[in-house]
Protein backbone atom coordinates (compact mmCIF):
# COMPACT_ATOMS: atom_id res chain seq x y z
CA UNK A 1 0.00 0.00 0.00
CA UNK A 2 1.22 3.79 -0.51
CA UNK A 3 0.31 6.34 1.62
CA UNK A 4 0.19 9.88 0.98
CA UNK A 5 0.19 12.70 3.80
CA UNK A 6 1.70 16.21 4.60
CA UNK A 7 4.08 16.69 8.13
CA UNK A 8 5.18 19.93 9.17
CA UNK A 9 9.02 20.38 8.99
CA UNK A 10 11.13 23.80 9.97
CA UNK A 11 7.17 25.32 10.26
CA UNK A 12 6.57 23.97 6.87
CA UNK A 13 3.88 21.33 6.15
CA UNK A 14 5.76 18.93 3.43
CA UNK A 15 4.25 16.86 1.26
CA UNK A 16 5.27 13.08 1.11
CA UNK A 17 4.27 9.52 -0.93
CA UNK A 18 5.38 6.45 1.46
CA UNK A 19 5.48 2.70 0.45
CA UNK A 20 6.97 -0.80 0.99
CA UNK A 21 8.04 -2.28 4.26
CA UNK A 22 11.31 -2.82 4.52
CA UNK A 23 13.92 -2.06 6.98
CA UNK A 24 16.42 -0.23 4.68
CA UNK A 25 14.89 3.07 4.28
CA UNK A 26 15.00 5.71 1.27
CA UNK A 27 14.43 9.52 0.52
CA UNK A 28 14.17 9.97 -2.98
CA UNK A 29 14.53 13.52 -3.74
CA UNK A 30 13.44 15.08 -6.97
CA UNK A 31 14.75 17.23 -9.33
CA UNK A 32 13.77 21.46 -10.35
CA UNK A 33 10.11 22.16 -9.83
CA UNK A 34 9.61 18.38 -9.20
CA UNK A 35 7.66 16.46 -7.11
CA UNK A 36 7.12 12.39 -6.19
CA UNK A 37 4.43 11.87 -8.18
CA UNK A 38 6.30 13.65 -11.37
CA UNK A 39 9.35 12.02 -11.03
CA UNK A 40 8.96 8.56 -9.16
CA UNK A 41 6.28 6.83 -10.70
CA UNK A 42 7.99 3.68 -11.48
CA UNK A 43 10.26 4.10 -8.08
CA UNK A 44 7.62 4.13 -5.97
CA UNK A 45 5.80 1.11 -7.86
CA UNK A 46 8.48 -0.98 -8.39
CA UNK A 47 11.43 -0.72 -6.33
CA UNK A 48 11.24 -4.00 -3.60
CA UNK A 49 9.18 -3.52 -0.84
CA UNK A 50 10.12 -6.21 1.34
CA UNK A 51 13.81 -4.80 1.34
CA UNK A 52 13.30 -1.20 1.25
CA UNK A 53 10.97 1.74 3.15
CA UNK A 54 10.56 3.79 0.22
CA UNK A 55 9.53 7.79 0.62
CA UNK A 56 9.26 10.28 -1.81
CA UNK A 57 9.17 14.12 -1.01
CA UNK A 58 8.19 17.28 -2.56
CA UNK A 59 10.22 19.87 -1.44
CA UNK A 60 8.63 23.15 -0.07
CA UNK A 61 7.50 25.29 -3.34
CA UNK A 62 7.49 22.00 -5.61
CA UNK A 63 4.52 19.47 -5.83
CA UNK A 64 1.77 19.60 -3.02
CA UNK A 65 4.25 21.09 -0.46
CA UNK A 66 2.98 24.53 -1.85
CA UNK A 67 2.42 27.38 0.32
CA UNK A 68 4.95 28.48 0.99
CA UNK A 69 5.83 29.51 -3.05
CA UNK A 70 9.34 28.40 -4.01
CA UNK A 71 11.87 31.34 -3.93
CA UNK A 72 15.80 30.66 -4.14
CA UNK A 73 18.14 32.11 -1.74
CA UNK A 74 21.97 31.82 -1.93
CA UNK A 75 21.13 28.54 0.40
CA UNK A 76 17.67 27.09 -0.55
CA UNK A 77 20.16 23.65 -1.19
CA UNK A 78 21.01 23.75 2.10
CA UNK A 79 17.72 24.28 3.30
CA UNK A 80 16.27 21.89 1.17
CA UNK A 81 18.96 19.46 2.91
CA UNK A 82 17.97 20.28 6.11
CA UNK A 83 14.06 19.76 5.69
CA UNK A 84 14.64 16.34 3.58
CA UNK A 85 16.67 15.47 6.80
CA UNK A 86 14.11 16.74 9.19
CA UNK A 87 11.34 15.30 7.43
CA UNK A 88 12.71 11.78 7.85
CA UNK A 89 13.41 12.34 11.39
CA UNK A 90 9.74 13.63 11.57
CA UNK A 91 9.14 10.43 10.04
CA UNK A 92 10.95 8.55 12.63
CA UNK A 93 13.65 6.95 10.81
CA UNK A 94 17.32 6.66 12.17
CA UNK A 95 19.18 5.77 9.56
CA UNK A 96 18.17 6.27 5.87
CA UNK A 97 19.64 6.25 2.42
CA UNK A 98 19.11 8.90 -0.30
CA UNK A 99 18.60 8.85 -3.40
CA UNK A 100 18.68 12.12 -5.63
CA UNK A 101 18.08 13.27 -9.08
CA UNK A 102 19.70 16.14 -10.86
CA UNK A 103 18.86 19.61 -8.54
CA UNK A 104 17.27 16.31 -5.81
CA UNK A 105 20.96 15.16 -6.49
CA UNK A 106 22.84 18.02 -5.18
CA UNK A 107 20.85 18.41 -1.95
CA UNK A 108 21.43 14.45 -1.59
CA UNK A 109 25.45 15.30 -1.43
CA UNK A 110 24.90 18.31 0.41
CA UNK A 111 22.96 15.94 3.61
CA UNK A 112 25.08 13.03 2.67
CA UNK A 113 27.89 15.66 3.85
CA UNK A 114 26.55 17.51 6.13
CA UNK A 115 24.60 15.20 8.30
CA UNK A 116 27.07 11.61 7.94
CA UNK A 117 25.60 9.82 11.18
CA UNK A 118 22.07 9.77 9.57
CA UNK A 119 23.03 8.63 5.85
CA UNK A 120 23.32 5.06 5.31
CA UNK A 121 24.03 5.41 1.46
CA UNK A 122 23.96 7.80 -1.68
CA UNK A 123 22.76 7.50 -5.14
CA UNK A 124 22.79 10.29 -7.24
CA UNK A 125 22.05 10.89 -10.80
CA UNK A 126 22.12 13.77 -13.42
CA UNK A 127 23.87 16.17 -10.83
CA UNK A 128 26.34 18.54 -10.49
CA UNK A 129 28.90 20.21 -7.40
CA UNK A 130 29.33 23.11 -9.22
CA UNK A 131 28.11 25.44 -11.93
CA UNK A 132 30.51 26.15 -15.65
CA UNK A 133 29.09 29.13 -17.50
CA UNK A 134 28.38 26.30 -20.09
CA UNK A 135 25.46 25.33 -18.15
CA UNK A 136 24.79 28.46 -17.38
CA UNK A 137 23.81 28.78 -20.73
CA UNK A 138 22.17 25.48 -20.54
CA UNK A 139 20.11 26.82 -17.75
CA UNK A 140 19.05 30.25 -20.19
CA UNK A 141 17.49 27.68 -23.29
CA UNK A 142 14.99 26.31 -20.04
CA UNK A 143 13.78 29.91 -19.05
CA UNK A 144 11.32 30.51 -21.40
CA UNK A 145 8.57 27.57 -20.76
CA UNK A 146 6.96 27.97 -23.93
CA UNK A 147 10.16 26.49 -25.28
CA UNK A 148 9.38 23.18 -23.13
CA UNK A 149 8.29 20.28 -25.02
CA UNK A 150 4.59 19.89 -25.48
CA UNK A 151 4.49 16.66 -22.84
CA UNK A 152 6.73 18.40 -20.14
CA UNK A 153 4.92 21.47 -20.31
CA UNK A 154 1.73 20.14 -20.07
CA UNK A 155 2.75 18.37 -17.02
CA UNK A 156 4.07 21.07 -14.97
CA UNK A 157 0.96 23.31 -15.98
CA UNK A 158 -1.72 20.58 -14.80
CA UNK A 159 0.23 20.54 -10.99
CA UNK A 160 1.09 24.27 -11.09
CA UNK A 161 -0.84 26.52 -13.63
CA UNK A 162 1.08 28.74 -16.06
CA UNK A 163 1.76 31.37 -13.82
CA UNK A 164 3.48 29.56 -10.95
CA UNK A 165 5.29 27.67 -13.53
CA UNK A 166 6.92 29.77 -16.04
CA UNK A 167 6.98 31.97 -12.68
CA UNK A 168 9.54 29.59 -10.70
CA UNK A 169 11.04 28.41 -13.92
CA UNK A 170 12.64 31.79 -14.05
CA UNK A 171 13.59 31.83 -10.42
CA UNK A 172 14.79 28.83 -10.37
CA UNK A 173 16.92 30.13 -13.58
CA UNK A 174 18.34 33.10 -11.78
CA UNK A 175 18.76 30.54 -8.26
CA UNK A 176 21.17 28.38 -9.47
CA UNK A 177 22.92 30.70 -12.19
CA UNK A 178 23.43 32.53 -8.66
CA UNK A 179 26.37 29.97 -8.02
CA UNK A 180 28.50 30.44 -11.79
CA UNK A 181 29.44 34.22 -9.78
CA UNK A 182 31.07 32.57 -7.00
CA UNK A 183 34.74 30.86 -7.02
CA UNK A 184 34.86 27.74 -9.50
CA UNK A 185 30.81 28.05 -9.74
CA UNK A 186 31.19 26.55 -6.59
CA UNK A 187 27.58 24.65 -4.94
CA UNK A 188 28.90 22.00 -3.05
CA UNK A 189 32.07 21.28 -4.04
CA UNK A 190 33.63 22.22 -0.90
CA UNK A 191 31.30 19.40 1.04
CA UNK A 192 31.93 16.44 -1.41
CA UNK A 193 35.50 15.56 0.56
CA UNK A 194 32.96 15.05 3.73
CA UNK A 195 30.85 12.60 2.32
CA UNK A 196 32.12 9.29 3.87
CA UNK A 197 28.78 7.14 3.25
CA UNK A 198 29.11 4.48 0.07
CA UNK A 199 28.06 6.48 -3.17
CA UNK A 200 27.27 5.60 -6.54
CA UNK A 201 27.03 8.30 -9.09
CA UNK A 202 24.73 7.09 -12.17
CA UNK A 203 25.07 9.87 -15.56
CA UNK A 204 23.35 9.26 -18.79
CA UNK A 205 25.92 9.41 -21.59
CA UNK A 206 23.40 11.33 -23.91
CA UNK A 207 21.83 13.65 -21.06
CA UNK A 208 21.28 17.03 -23.01
CA UNK A 209 21.04 19.35 -19.85
CA UNK A 210 23.73 18.25 -17.39
CA UNK A 211 27.23 17.36 -18.96
CA UNK A 212 29.61 14.47 -17.95
CA UNK A 213 32.08 16.15 -16.68
CA UNK A 214 30.02 16.80 -13.83
CA UNK A 215 29.14 13.06 -12.71
CA UNK A 216 33.19 12.28 -13.67
CA UNK A 217 34.24 15.44 -11.37
CA UNK A 218 31.70 14.10 -8.44
CA UNK A 219 33.51 10.99 -8.84
CA UNK A 220 36.82 12.49 -8.70
CA UNK A 221 36.21 14.32 -5.64
CA UNK A 222 33.86 11.47 -3.35
CA UNK A 223 35.88 9.40 -1.99
CA UNK A 224 35.61 5.34 -2.96
CA UNK A 225 32.72 6.29 -5.37
CA UNK A 226 31.44 4.38 -7.97
CA UNK A 227 30.12 5.60 -11.22
CA UNK A 228 28.23 4.25 -13.83
CA UNK A 229 27.49 5.53 -17.55
CA UNK A 230 24.00 4.59 -19.20
CA UNK A 231 25.56 5.22 -22.95
CA UNK A 232 21.85 5.40 -23.63
CA UNK A 233 20.52 7.52 -20.81
CA UNK A 234 19.03 11.26 -21.19
CA UNK A 235 18.35 13.56 -17.96
CA UNK A 236 15.41 11.42 -16.98
CA UNK A 237 17.01 7.75 -17.33
CA UNK A 238 15.62 6.71 -14.23
CA UNK A 239 11.94 6.91 -16.12
CA UNK A 240 13.00 5.83 -19.73
CA UNK A 241 15.13 2.97 -18.36
CA UNK A 242 13.20 2.14 -15.07
CA UNK A 243 13.87 -1.46 -15.18
CA UNK A 244 17.68 -1.24 -15.19
CA UNK A 245 18.15 1.91 -13.09
CA UNK A 246 15.72 0.12 -9.82
CA UNK A 247 18.01 -3.10 -10.49
CA UNK A 248 21.16 -0.97 -10.31
CA UNK A 249 20.71 0.97 -7.34
CA UNK A 250 18.61 -1.79 -5.11
CA UNK A 251 22.02 -3.94 -5.83
CA UNK A 252 24.02 -1.22 -4.75
CA UNK A 253 22.14 -0.69 -1.35
CA UNK A 254 21.73 -3.97 -0.51
N1 LIG B 1 18.71 20.58 -12.52
C1 LIG B 1 17.46 20.34 -13.25
C2 LIG B 1 16.66 19.31 -12.47
O1 LIG B 1 16.69 19.35 -11.28
C3 LIG B 1 17.64 19.92 -14.64
C4 LIG B 1 18.39 20.85 -15.48
C5 LIG B 1 19.75 20.76 -15.64
C6 LIG B 1 17.72 21.82 -16.19
C7 LIG B 1 20.40 21.60 -16.49
C8 LIG B 1 18.36 22.66 -17.05
O2 LIG B 1 20.36 23.38 -18.06
C9 LIG B 1 19.72 22.55 -17.20
N2 LIG B 1 15.88 18.44 -13.10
Amino acid sequence: SKTSDKIKVNGVPLHYQQTGQGDHAVLLLPGMLGSSQSDFGPQLKSMNKQLFTIVAWDPRGYGHSIPPARDFPPDFFERDARDAVELMQALKFKKFSLLGWSDGGITALIAAAKYPTLIHKLVVWGANAIVTQEDRKLYNTIRDVSKWSEKNRKQMEEMYGHEYFAKTCEAWVDGISQFADKPDGNICQHLLPDIKCPTFIIHGGKDPLVPQFHAEYLHKHIKGSRLFLMPEGKHNLHLRFAEEFNGLVEDFLQ
